[in-house]
């Protein structure tokens, strides 16, 4: 195994490693490194559903590693909070304040005062739910529900199949029908797109069910594009029109679900007609979907996580997922559902977590980051320890976080391999490792693979790995001995099974039987207790204010008639690489809504509602939606007139289903910038 001190420092080679950022395909890296310096980033194979080949952001990660924003050392604040002004520390300095001030506010209010946040700087094993946990769980700190993401889709997949592994990107080709659903592979993953186009080629129709016309869903057979958030009535005109028309599977519904009859019955009230009035679709279009779907096998349904961000987005989700059971579409190579197959392994977190049980400490949804801030009490929030997270840009309500995080009184750690939006309202800062310079287990969640990160350079000045610091704090608080990275990859991987942790350590990889690519029904089950399919899940049924199946409709009102939808962009993971972005954010709008505007190509526009206003260029897209705009995901205060990004516009109200952030359900208005 490479390490630091036995990478080749001195003339030049290329190092094997993955990358494990937050992103389905967890490519193979090859890097190459000439005097102890990252000079190349490149593709390679060992994963071989991503062909050798990487994205661009990626390929330019040595602009974060060695940027000017990166954080080379710790540092404690000096001055009035949030104006960024640091003073460099040593670890020891910033590591004994930090356990300090965690006694102090446990002596005063509770260990339930502090509130650790983290989510998806990383998809890997090894830095998040291993040492941290041990440290905060021993601690008996607050828990962090992590529901900014998948979790709407992750509570109808675990409600309706108990989480069963999807189809994989290999199986892609043997589709004849293809439906991508709220997803846009092109940018969000991007190695889906050659095995969705190969598929085409070998004959399968494509159909694309998007706001906005996606690379892909210009080159479909057919492109719904729905008003966001109405995705539920679409799905459940698809069930109503199988059901009436007797196209349903009887005989694989008696045999392998549940609660058929109450689908069948929430979905009763959907006509084609009515759904699509409701998603402002032509009822043609929603025929040809439903007819398409129910003559055609292989039919495969890509169900993504544009759909669940609404209030309407668990229930989607579920309605969608529940498709391929009522149209009887698995037991075929190419046919049923994929979706995430981060669980297709069954790694429990428990397998690799510290063993002590999850205390009942107060449970904190990270999409109310801003109220817990501003209006918990019992206790408030008096330490905020963020890694692996930049809130400041992700989190809803962005405004009411800017105000939480502005609290003289909140202790706030963020541990940060840059300096992000969040990090300028720190107290202490300390800089953590990249993917480069640490290990780590990636976890795909598309292809199912487990690759090995490793160190490819030396840290970058004093930043250190997660695993770590986070064992260093906790031997501070008498909570454990203090580890070195390798150590906890090793405790880590001897918790997976052998067959895996084998040929993960020695080849740098592991993939499962099935050669990756399990058959739904053939190979793979439904996880529930009676390994039935349930479509009317008890634990789901009464979940959000219309119950399971139930439409909550739009909000939109006179005032804030458009809805604005923020998608993932090629150029971050998230707002991860958002400081190497050199254009500002622009914001979609149809050439119909930007004339009722009398707005012009790249004019300044003030985006708002009641929670806040971004200003930012406007860009005429005729591949958007009328009554829809888009901003971009990820983006960082730098990338906008005023520091405010789509977050600052969205509402946090949860999801029906999985207590899920509402990023796609903003309602605002746009004028030009200066015009009231
Ligand atoms: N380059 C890049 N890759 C990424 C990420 C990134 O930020 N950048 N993020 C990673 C992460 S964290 C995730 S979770 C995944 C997300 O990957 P995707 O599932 O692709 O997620 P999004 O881009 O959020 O949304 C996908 C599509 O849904 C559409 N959409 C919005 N609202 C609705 C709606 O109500 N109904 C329907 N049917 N469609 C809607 C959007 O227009 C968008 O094209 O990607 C991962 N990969
Ligand atoms: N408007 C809008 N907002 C969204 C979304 C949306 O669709 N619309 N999508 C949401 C989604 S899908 C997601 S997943 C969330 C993600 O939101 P976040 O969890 O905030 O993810 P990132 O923005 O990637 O920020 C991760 C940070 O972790 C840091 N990091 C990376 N590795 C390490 C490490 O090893 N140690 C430490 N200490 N730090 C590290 C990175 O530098 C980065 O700044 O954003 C959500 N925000
Ligand atoms: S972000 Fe995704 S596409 Fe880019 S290198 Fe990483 S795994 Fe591959
Ligand atoms: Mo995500």
């Amino acid at each position: 195994m490479a390490s630091p001190s036995n990478l080749e420092t001195w003339g030049r080679s290329t190092v094997r490693t993955a990358c494990p950022l937050d992103c389905p395909d967890s490519c193979t890296l090859e890097v190459t490194v000439e005097k102890g310096r990252l000079v190349k980033l490149d593709g390679g194979h060992l994963n071989p559903v991503t062909r050798g080949y990487i994205c661009a952001k990626v390929r330019r990660f040595g602009g974060r590693v060695y940027g000017e924003d990166r954080l080379l050392y710790p540092a404690v604040r000096k001055g009035p909070k949030g104006q960024g002004v640091f003073t460099r520390v040593t670890w020891d300095e910033a590591l004994n304040e930090i356990a300090r001030r965690m006694q102090d506010i446990r002596d005063r209010w509770g260990a339930e005062a502090i509130l650790p946040f983290c989510y998806g700087g990383s998809n890997g094993l090894l830095t998040q739910d291993t040492n941290d946990a041990a440290l905060f769980r021993g601690f008996g700190t607050s828990r962090l529900a992590r529901t900014v993401c998948a979790a709407p889709t992750g509570a109808a997949n675990q409600g309706l199949y108990g989480k069963m592994a999807g189809v994989t990107y290999q199986d892609y080709v043997h589709a004849r029908l293809i439906i991508l659903w709220g997803v846009n592979p092109s940018a969000s993953g991007i190695h889906l797109v050659p095995f969705v186009r190969e598929a085409q080629k070998a004959g399968a129709a494509l159909v694309v069910i998007d706001p906005r016309a996606t690379p892909l869903a210009r080159q479909a057979d057919l492109h719904v594009a729905p008003r966001p958030g109405t995705d539920l009535p679409i799905a459940l005109a698809l069930h109503r029109y199988l059901f009436e028309n007797r196209l349903a599977d009887d005989r694989f519904l008696a045999e392998h679900t549940r609660g058929a009859a109450d689908l069948r019955a929430r979905a009763a009230e959907w006509t084609i007609e009515r759904a699509a009035s409701v998603a402002g679709i032509e009822p043609s279009a929603l025929t040809r979907l439903a007819e398409m779907y129910a003559s055609t096998s292989p039919a495969l349904i890509r169900c993504g996580w544009g759909l669940e961000r609404n209030r309407n987005g668990g229930s989607a989700a579920a309605a969608v997922l529940a498709l391929p059971a009522v149209a009887g579409k698995f037991g075929v190579r190419g046919g049923g559902f994929s979706m995430s197959n981060s669980s297709a392994w069954g790694i429990k977190a428990a397998a690799w977590m510290d063993d002590t049980p999850e205390p009942n400490t107060r449970l904190v949804n990270m999409n109310h980051l801003g109220r817990a801030l501003l209006e918990y009490s019992d206790p408030p929030v008096q330490m905020l320890f963020v890694y692996n997270c930049n809130p400041l840009a992700t989190m809803p309500d962005q405004n009411r976080v800017l105000e939480g995080l502005k609290r003289e009184d909140l202790f706030t750690v963020v541990y940060e391999q840059v300096f992000t939006d969040t990090t300028r309202y720190a107290d202490v800062v300390l800089p953590a490792t990249t993917f480069l310079e640490n290990y780590d287990i990636a976890k795909g969640y598309g292809p199912i693979t487990l690759q090995l990160v490793r160190p490819v350079i030396e840290p970058v000045g004093e930043s250190r790995p997660n695993a770590e610091v986070f064992s260093e704090l906790a031997s501070r608080l008498e909570l454990g001995d203090a580890e070195q990275e390798p150590e906890t990859l090793m405790r880590v991987a001897s918790r997976i099974s052998a067959d895996v942790a084998g040929p993960l350590l020695e080849e740098g990889a592991a993939v499962p039987r099935h050669e990756g690519a399990p058959v739904q029904f053939v190979d793979v089950f439904p996880l529930t207790p009676d390994r039935k399919i349930d479509l009317f899940p008890e634990a789901l049924a009464t979940q959000g204010p219309a119950g399971l199946y139930g439409y909550q409709p739009d909000p939109a009102t006179e005032r804030y008639p458009l809805a604005l939808i923020s998608p993932a962009s090629e150029k971050t993971v998230s707002s991860t690489l958002g400081e190497l972005r050199a254009r500002p954010g622009v914001l979609q709008m149809h050439p119909v809504d930007a004339d009722a505007r009398g707005l012009s190509q790249d004019d300044p526009v003030r985006v708002f509602n009641d929670l806040g206003e971004v200003q930012c260029p406007v860009g005429i897209n005729k591949d958007i939606k009328p009554g829809t705009v888009s901003l971009s995901k990820g983006l960082w205060r730098r990338s906008t007139y005023n520091g405010s990004t789509s977050n600052a516009l969205v509402p946090d109200t949860l999801s029906d289903l999985g207590a899920g952030a509402c990023f796609n359900d903003a309602r605002v208005q746009v004028a030009l910038l200066g015009r009231h």
